[in-house]
């Protein structure tokens, strides 16, 4: 089989620069319409950025053709060479892991980061439980063992000069956009921590947007979402990837409609989702007034400590949280776990939802950047690789340690200080990244949980985790109140099926299945 992206053309390509012809600003074209209004002999012309030599030319050669794009055996995609991809919030968990995968596979890797995440982890009185080098430590260290370069500069990306300044010197090919605080706890705090949430979302997103539609509106624009836009409709609806497909009718009153190609509902979670539903309508506008082109990407819950080059040596770990702001859930289980604490399950535990590893979410992000929209295409994908409840990924959990790891783990149900519903039907759609993109999940629940229990029960690592478990337990209600959250059962691995529990409703089971089997 050829590479899934050997068949796209300068159309996808962020070097080339349509001029002349075709005002492609302009807002409400299409593709079609403007070879329509060229007539059939008309002609869409393009130059190159990278191979001016060129000159005026069609934009119809495939990437298997260019000469600027080359092979990735590993990956089996077509990659612009050397091609010039800036992270927004590079030091964070996901974005250092991205910048070391991308680095070794040959891009030109910048990025800023001004620490938010360090910052409000430490107001948690937390810190992250593997250890991180500074950022001199962490370049040096990508320098010497990867022989990565990274361009960084510190910066808050609300800093609308320095951005701008930024991205006129690199003139990014590819954006990747994790500069956002990404805790639904954190955004549940008070009016303070809502508004600092959402300020720096929203308004970081929105200053992006015109900055990159003045230096460099043909980059791709990769930005992260979050699977708990949706939310998790009562009804079983289907969580498309972002907009219905084009056979969606509403039918009311005796009449139907197409909803074909519309946004799908959303339903956040938490003022943070909230946030990030703020800027899926910001980048679907800009895309639309400005032929912007982007990738929404609904990713669900990560978990795991390692990818492939953060394994290459112990300064290129990426951080791993586990307090009750920062922390996903299977981390924390985790860490509960090397702590000999009880895993602490929110409610019945019967709550379902997407999860991915961290070293597939990484992949995933590599093909996407591999593989740009074209100009003015929005597109969305569901980025995860199975579903599940949150009581089994406990017992999963529990079993790989107390298996091989000689723990001796128990589970806990307590209060939830969420407001989240406790049996619900979740049926994902998630189709997108592995039959356009080739994706495959390869990191199972159990293997991730294995490599993070690896390293979380080093001896100095288990220190780190005992000096802060006083933040693991939550005590940040959506209610607004800040207290304990009592135990409501404590239980014995393998027994939770036995208690009686309801099932949880067809379609979600049915889909569970198929995603996690
Ligand atoms: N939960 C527990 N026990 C815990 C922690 C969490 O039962 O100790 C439950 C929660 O009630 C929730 C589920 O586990 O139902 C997931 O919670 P989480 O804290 O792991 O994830 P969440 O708050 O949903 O947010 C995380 C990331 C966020 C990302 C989101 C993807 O922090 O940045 O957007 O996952 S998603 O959930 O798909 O929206």
């Amino acid at each position: 089989m050829e590479p899934y992206n050997a068949e796209k053309t300068c159309w996808n390509c962020p070097a080339a620069v349509f001029k002349g012809n075709v005002d492609f600003r302009a807002c409400g074209q299409s593709k079609e319409e403007i070879k329509a209004k060229l007539g059939p002999d008309g002609q869409i012309m393009i130059e190159c950025a990278r191979r001016p030599e060129l000159g005026h030319f069609e934009p119809s050669i495939t990437f298997e053709e260019c000469t600027e794009w080359t092979l990735n055996k590993n990956y089996d995609i077509y990659m612009l060479k050397n091609m010039r991809v800036m992270i927004l919030g590079l030091d964070g968990y996901l974005g250092w892991a991205l910048a070391l995968k991308l680095g070794a596979l040959g891009c030109k890797v910048s990025g800023i980061d001004n620490y938010t995440r360090r910052d409000c982890v430490m107001e948690k009185g937390a810190h992250t439980i593997v250890p991180i080098e500074k950022m001199t430590e962490r370049l040096h260290a990508a320098k010497e063992v990867l022989d990565v370069d990274i361009n960084f500069r510190k910066m808050d990306i609300r800093d609308l000069k320095k951005l701008r300044e930024f991205m006129e010197e690199v003139k990014p090919e590819a954006i990747v956009h994790y500069a956002e605080i990404p805790s639904a706890p954190y955004s549940m705090v008070d009016a303070e921590h809502a508004i600092f949430t959402q300020h720096n979302n929203t308004l970081g997103t929105l200053g992006l947007l015109w900055i990159m539609k003045d230096i460099c509106p043909e980059s791709c624009l990769i930005k992260l979402g979050t699977m708990g836009e949706y939310g998790s409709p009562l009804t079983g609806r289907p969580l498309y990837e972002g907009m219905f497909p084009a056979d969606a009718t509403l039918k009311w009153d005796d009449r139907e409609w197409s909803l074909g190609g519309e946004l799908t509902p959303r339903d956040p979670v938490s003022f943070y989702h909230v946030s990030k539903v703020q800027d899926t309508f910001n980048v679907y506008e800009s895309c639309k007034y400005w032929w912007l082109r982007s990738y929404d990407v609904m990713q669900g819950v990560i978990y795991g400590v390692r990818t492939e080059e953060i394994d290459k040596d112990e300064r290129l770990r990426t951080r791993f949280d586990a307090d009750e702001w920062f922390g996903t859930v299977i981390n924390r289980f985790a860490a509960q776990a090397a702590l000999g604490a009880p895993l602490s399950i929110y409610g019945k535990g019967e709550q379902i939802r997407g999860f991915i590893a961290l070293e597939d979410a990484m992949e995933c992000m590599v093909r996407l950047i591999s593989s740009p929209p074209e100009p003015g295409q929005y597109d969305v994908v569901n980025q995860v690789s199975g579903l599940h409840k949150v009581r089994d990924l406990a017992e999963i959990v529990a079993e790989v340690g107390n298996k091989s790891f000689d723990l001796h783990i128990e589970l806990q149900r307590r209060e939830n200080p969420r407001v989240e519903a406790d049996f619900h039907p979740l049926e994902v759609v998630s189709e997108k990244l592995p039959n356009t993109f080739g994706f495959t999940p390869k990191v199972t629940p159990e293997q991730a949980v294995s490599e993070i229990l690896d390293v979380l029960t080093q001896p100095e690592i288990k220190k780190r985790i005992e000096e802060k478990a006083h933040t693991i337990l939550p005590k940040t209600w959506w209610s607004g109140e800040k207290k304990d959250t009592g135990v409501l059962e404590s239980l014995h691995p393998g027994l939770a099926h036995e208690k009686g529990y309801t099932p949880i409703l067809d379609t979600g089971e049915k889909k569970e299945k198929e995603l996690t089997t």
